[in-house]
Protein backbone atom coordinates (compact mmCIF):
# COMPACT_ATOMS: atom_id res chain seq x y z
CA UNK A 1 0.00 0.00 0.00
CA UNK A 2 0.78 3.38 -0.59
CA UNK A 3 2.52 5.68 2.01
CA UNK A 4 1.37 9.24 2.82
CA UNK A 5 3.04 12.23 2.99
CA UNK A 6 2.05 15.66 4.82
CA UNK A 7 4.60 18.47 4.24
CA UNK A 8 3.98 22.13 5.21
CA UNK A 9 5.74 24.73 2.99
CA UNK A 10 4.98 23.09 0.07
CA UNK A 11 4.03 25.94 -2.18
CA UNK A 12 7.88 26.94 -2.81
CA UNK A 13 11.93 25.82 -2.61
CA UNK A 14 12.70 22.61 -0.56
CA UNK A 15 8.87 21.79 0.27
CA UNK A 16 7.64 22.04 -3.33
CA UNK A 17 10.86 20.33 -4.57
CA UNK A 18 9.88 17.46 -1.96
CA UNK A 19 6.54 17.19 -3.16
CA UNK A 20 8.06 16.46 -6.69
CA UNK A 21 10.77 13.72 -5.48
CA UNK A 22 8.10 11.93 -3.53
CA UNK A 23 5.57 12.24 -6.20
CA UNK A 24 7.96 10.14 -8.68
CA UNK A 25 7.77 7.31 -5.93
CA UNK A 26 4.64 6.97 -5.74
CA UNK A 27 3.90 8.42 -2.33
CA UNK A 28 0.35 10.02 -1.69
CA UNK A 29 0.81 14.03 -1.08
CA UNK A 30 -0.81 16.19 1.67
CA UNK A 31 0.52 19.73 0.73
CA UNK A 32 0.03 22.37 2.62
CA UNK A 33 0.85 26.33 2.29
CA UNK A 34 -0.68 29.74 2.28
CA UNK A 35 -0.96 30.25 -1.40
CA UNK A 36 -3.80 28.47 -3.01
CA UNK A 37 -2.89 29.11 -6.43
CA UNK A 38 0.47 27.59 -6.15
CA UNK A 39 -0.74 24.88 -4.43
CA UNK A 40 -3.45 24.26 -7.21
CA UNK A 41 -0.18 24.70 -9.92
CA UNK A 42 1.04 21.69 -7.95
CA UNK A 43 -1.50 19.53 -7.58
CA UNK A 44 -2.22 19.64 -10.97
CA UNK A 45 1.40 18.74 -12.08
CA UNK A 46 2.05 15.79 -9.69
CA UNK A 47 -1.29 14.37 -9.88
CA UNK A 48 -0.57 11.87 -12.73
CA UNK A 49 2.17 10.79 -10.73
CA UNK A 50 0.44 10.24 -7.13
CA UNK A 51 -2.73 11.40 -5.06
CA UNK A 52 -2.65 14.51 -3.82
CA UNK A 53 -4.74 16.75 -1.75
CA UNK A 54 -3.75 20.30 -0.74
CA UNK A 55 -4.33 22.05 2.73
CA UNK A 56 -4.57 25.86 2.98
CA UNK A 57 -3.49 27.20 6.56
CA UNK A 58 -0.89 29.48 8.63
CA UNK A 59 1.14 27.29 10.39
CA UNK A 60 1.00 30.23 13.26
CA UNK A 61 -3.00 29.77 14.05
CA UNK A 62 -3.18 26.62 16.05
CA UNK A 63 -7.11 26.68 15.09
CA UNK A 64 -6.38 26.95 11.74
CA UNK A 65 -3.74 24.44 11.84
CA UNK A 66 -6.40 22.19 13.83
CA UNK A 67 -9.51 22.58 11.47
CA UNK A 68 -6.59 22.00 8.44
CA UNK A 69 -5.77 18.55 9.54
CA UNK A 70 -9.24 17.22 10.75
CA UNK A 71 -10.66 18.30 6.92
CA UNK A 72 -8.09 16.00 5.88
CA UNK A 73 -10.04 13.34 3.44
CA UNK A 74 -10.98 9.86 4.92
CA UNK A 75 -8.33 8.62 2.05
CA UNK A 76 -5.41 10.84 3.42
CA UNK A 77 -5.68 10.49 7.10
CA UNK A 78 -3.31 7.79 7.93
CA UNK A 79 -0.23 9.94 7.87
CA UNK A 80 3.01 8.05 7.48
CA UNK A 81 5.61 11.09 7.21
CA UNK A 82 5.43 14.48 8.23
CA UNK A 83 7.97 17.26 6.94
CA UNK A 84 8.24 20.03 9.03
CA UNK A 85 9.56 22.40 6.53
CA UNK A 86 7.53 25.94 6.85
CA UNK A 87 9.79 28.59 7.98
CA UNK A 88 11.78 31.07 7.16
CA UNK A 89 14.26 33.64 8.17
CA UNK A 90 12.90 37.48 8.63
CA UNK A 91 15.50 40.02 8.17
CA UNK A 92 18.81 40.02 9.29
CA UNK A 93 20.09 42.24 12.26
CA UNK A 94 22.06 43.20 15.17
CA UNK A 95 20.09 42.42 18.32
CA UNK A 96 19.76 45.73 19.42
CA UNK A 97 18.65 46.83 15.63
CA UNK A 98 16.46 44.15 14.94
CA UNK A 99 12.35 44.36 14.75
CA UNK A 100 10.22 42.62 17.16
CA UNK A 101 7.54 41.76 14.38
CA UNK A 102 10.31 39.72 12.63
CA UNK A 103 11.12 38.11 16.06
CA UNK A 104 7.69 37.08 16.41
CA UNK A 105 7.01 35.81 12.94
CA UNK A 106 10.18 33.50 13.21
CA UNK A 107 9.50 31.71 16.61
CA UNK A 108 5.52 32.13 15.44
CA UNK A 109 6.24 30.21 12.05
CA UNK A 110 9.67 28.23 12.54
CA UNK A 111 9.25 26.65 15.85
CA UNK A 112 5.30 27.08 17.53
CA UNK A 113 4.38 26.47 13.98
CA UNK A 114 5.77 23.07 13.55
CA UNK A 115 4.78 22.18 16.78
CA UNK A 116 1.17 22.88 16.16
CA UNK A 117 1.42 20.31 13.50
CA UNK A 118 2.94 18.24 15.09
CA UNK A 119 0.66 18.28 17.85
CA UNK A 120 -2.39 17.24 14.89
CA UNK A 121 -0.55 14.73 13.59
CA UNK A 122 1.70 12.76 16.48
CA UNK A 123 -1.16 11.12 18.64
CA UNK A 124 -2.24 9.06 15.17
CA UNK A 125 1.51 7.92 15.30
CA UNK A 126 1.60 6.82 18.95
CA UNK A 127 -1.78 4.85 18.31
CA UNK A 128 -0.27 3.37 15.72
CA UNK A 129 3.14 2.53 16.62
CA UNK A 130 4.70 4.17 13.57
CA UNK A 131 5.48 6.69 11.51
CA UNK A 132 8.13 9.36 10.81
CA UNK A 133 8.95 13.03 11.72
CA UNK A 134 11.00 15.17 9.59
CA UNK A 135 12.27 18.58 10.79
CA UNK A 136 13.82 20.98 8.47
CA UNK A 137 16.11 22.92 10.62
CA UNK A 138 19.93 24.64 9.63
CA UNK A 139 23.23 24.80 9.89
CA UNK A 140 21.65 27.85 11.98
CA UNK A 141 20.72 25.40 14.27
CA UNK A 142 24.24 24.26 15.14
CA UNK A 143 25.90 27.76 15.21
CA UNK A 144 25.21 31.27 15.26
CA UNK A 145 26.55 33.85 12.86
CA UNK A 146 26.54 37.80 12.72
CA UNK A 147 23.01 39.27 13.11
CA UNK A 148 21.30 35.23 13.08
CA UNK A 149 20.40 35.74 16.48
CA UNK A 150 16.85 35.25 16.40
CA UNK A 151 16.70 33.21 13.27
CA UNK A 152 19.34 31.00 14.66
CA UNK A 153 17.57 30.78 17.96
CA UNK A 154 14.74 29.62 15.98
CA UNK A 155 16.30 26.93 14.91
CA UNK A 156 17.94 25.69 17.65
CA UNK A 157 14.87 25.30 19.26
CA UNK A 158 13.82 23.11 16.51
CA UNK A 159 17.08 20.64 17.24
CA UNK A 160 16.01 20.86 20.98
CA UNK A 161 12.63 19.92 20.20
CA UNK A 162 13.30 17.32 17.31
CA UNK A 163 15.46 15.64 20.16
CA UNK A 164 13.04 15.56 22.28
CA UNK A 165 10.41 14.11 19.88
CA UNK A 166 13.45 11.58 19.66
CA UNK A 167 13.38 10.47 23.09
CA UNK A 168 9.44 10.47 24.00
CA UNK A 169 8.69 8.87 20.99
CA UNK A 170 11.20 6.35 21.32
CA UNK A 171 8.22 3.75 22.95
CA UNK A 172 6.30 3.96 20.07
CA UNK A 173 9.03 3.26 17.32
CA UNK A 174 8.49 6.59 15.36
CA UNK A 175 11.62 7.56 13.69
CA UNK A 176 12.50 11.36 14.02
CA UNK A 177 14.98 12.96 11.86
CA UNK A 178 16.44 16.74 11.56
CA UNK A 179 17.77 17.54 7.95
CA UNK A 180 20.40 20.54 8.31
CA UNK A 181 21.18 22.02 5.72
CA UNK A 182 23.38 25.01 4.71
CA UNK A 183 22.64 27.29 1.94
CA UNK A 184 19.80 26.41 -0.43
CA UNK A 185 19.03 28.59 -3.36
CA UNK A 186 15.49 29.25 -2.72
CA UNK A 187 13.29 32.27 -1.94
CA UNK A 188 14.00 32.24 1.53
CA UNK A 189 16.49 35.19 0.93
CA UNK A 190 13.79 37.30 -0.95
CA UNK A 191 11.60 36.70 2.39
CA UNK A 192 14.58 36.75 4.46
CA UNK A 193 15.28 40.67 2.66
CA UNK A 194 11.53 41.63 2.02
CA UNK A 195 12.19 41.93 -1.73
CA UNK A 196 15.71 44.02 -1.51
CA UNK A 197 17.99 43.39 -4.39
CA UNK A 198 20.45 42.17 -1.62
CA UNK A 199 19.05 38.90 -1.69
CA UNK A 200 20.13 37.97 -5.12
CA UNK A 201 24.05 38.17 -4.22
CA UNK A 202 23.45 35.62 -1.22
CA UNK A 203 24.43 32.65 -3.74
CA UNK A 204 26.32 34.88 -6.68
CA UNK A 205 30.00 33.31 -7.00
CA UNK A 206 29.33 29.57 -5.38
CA UNK A 207 27.17 26.80 -6.65
CA UNK A 208 24.93 27.04 -3.77
CA UNK A 209 22.29 23.48 -2.85
CA UNK A 210 19.58 23.67 -4.83
CA UNK A 211 16.18 22.55 -3.02
CA UNK A 212 16.08 19.66 -5.16
CA UNK A 213 19.39 18.37 -3.41
CA UNK A 214 17.44 18.85 -0.21
CA UNK A 215 14.78 16.53 -1.49
CA UNK A 216 16.85 13.79 -2.43
CA UNK A 217 18.25 13.50 0.56
CA UNK A 218 14.76 13.60 2.43
CA UNK A 219 13.55 10.80 -0.24
CA UNK A 220 17.12 8.56 1.33
CA UNK A 221 16.17 9.56 4.55
CA UNK A 222 12.51 8.14 4.39
CA UNK A 223 13.00 5.49 2.19
CA UNK A 224 15.80 3.65 4.79
CA UNK A 225 14.24 0.14 5.92
CA UNK A 226 12.90 0.10 9.29
CA UNK A 227 15.65 -0.27 11.99
CA UNK A 228 17.53 2.90 10.62
CA UNK A 229 16.78 6.41 11.34
CA UNK A 230 18.99 9.25 10.59
CA UNK A 231 18.49 11.27 13.46
CA UNK A 232 20.27 14.25 12.07
CA UNK A 233 22.60 15.10 9.18
CA UNK A 234 23.92 18.17 8.26
CA UNK A 235 24.65 19.28 4.71
CA UNK A 236 26.67 22.32 2.96
CA UNK A 237 27.60 23.28 -1.06
CA UNK A 238 31.07 22.05 -0.78
CA UNK A 239 31.86 26.10 -1.62
CA UNK A 240 31.08 26.55 2.10
CA UNK A 241 32.97 25.17 5.32
CA UNK A 242 30.86 27.44 8.25
CA UNK A 243 27.57 29.72 8.25
CA UNK A 244 30.18 32.20 7.59
CA UNK A 245 33.15 30.54 5.48
CA UNK A 246 32.11 30.71 2.10
CA UNK A 247 34.45 30.54 -0.91
CA UNK A 248 32.61 32.66 -3.73
CA UNK A 249 34.87 33.58 -6.78
CA UNK A 250 33.22 37.02 -7.97
P1 LIG B 1 11.04 29.32 0.76
O1 LIG B 1 10.83 30.74 1.14
O2 LIG B 1 11.30 29.01 -0.67
O3 LIG B 1 9.81 28.43 1.26
C1 LIG B 1 9.22 28.64 2.52
C2 LIG B 1 7.93 27.85 2.60
O4 LIG B 1 7.39 28.01 3.93
C3 LIG B 1 6.89 28.32 1.62
O5 LIG B 1 6.27 27.22 1.01
C4 LIG B 1 5.89 29.07 2.48
O6 LIG B 1 4.57 28.89 1.96
C5 LIG B 1 6.01 28.34 3.82
N1 LIG B 1 5.61 29.22 4.92
C6 LIG B 1 6.24 30.32 5.36
N2 LIG B 1 5.53 30.91 6.35
C7 LIG B 1 4.41 30.15 6.53
C8 LIG B 1 3.30 30.24 7.38
N3 LIG B 1 3.14 31.24 8.27
N4 LIG B 1 2.33 29.27 7.30
C9 LIG B 1 2.46 28.27 6.41
N5 LIG B 1 3.50 28.12 5.58
C10 LIG B 1 4.46 29.06 5.63
O7 LIG B 1 12.27 28.80 1.66
P2 LIG B 1 13.02 27.38 1.77
O8 LIG B 1 12.43 26.38 0.90
O9 LIG B 1 14.45 27.67 1.65
O10 LIG B 1 12.73 27.06 3.31
C11 LIG B 1 12.13 25.86 3.76
C12 LIG B 1 12.73 25.49 5.11
O11 LIG B 1 14.13 25.26 4.96
C13 LIG B 1 12.59 26.58 6.18
O12 LIG B 1 12.28 25.97 7.40
C14 LIG B 1 13.99 27.18 6.23
O13 LIG B 1 14.28 27.76 7.48
C15 LIG B 1 14.84 25.95 5.96
N6 LIG B 1 16.20 26.19 5.50
C16 LIG B 1 16.44 26.93 4.36
C17 LIG B 1 17.75 27.13 3.95
C18 LIG B 1 18.09 27.99 2.78
O14 LIG B 1 19.27 28.41 2.67
N7 LIG B 1 17.18 28.26 1.86
C19 LIG B 1 18.87 26.50 4.66
C20 LIG B 1 18.50 25.77 5.84
C21 LIG B 1 17.20 25.60 6.21
P3 LIG B 1 3.44 30.03 1.85
O15 LIG B 1 4.14 31.36 1.78
O16 LIG B 1 2.68 29.67 0.62
O17 LIG B 1 2.63 29.85 3.09
C1 LIG C 1 19.31 29.00 6.11
C2 LIG C 1 20.79 29.02 6.00
O1 LIG C 1 22.88 30.38 6.56
O2 LIG C 1 20.95 31.57 5.63
O3 LIG C 1 18.89 28.37 7.27
O4 LIG C 1 20.91 30.77 7.90
S1 LIG C 1 21.38 30.51 6.57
Amino acid sequence: MRKTALITGATSGIGRATAHELAKHHINLILCGRRQERLDIIEEALSKLTDICTLNFDVRDKKQVRAAIDSIPEKFKKIDILINNAGNAHGLDSIHEGSVDDWDAMMDINVKGLLYVSKAIIPQMTERKSGHIINIGSSAGKEVYPKGNVYCGSKHAVLAVTEGMRIDLNPYGIKVSAINPGLVETEFSRVRFKGDPKADSVYKGFKALQAEDIAEIIYFTVSRPPHVNIADLLVFPTAQASSTIVKKEL
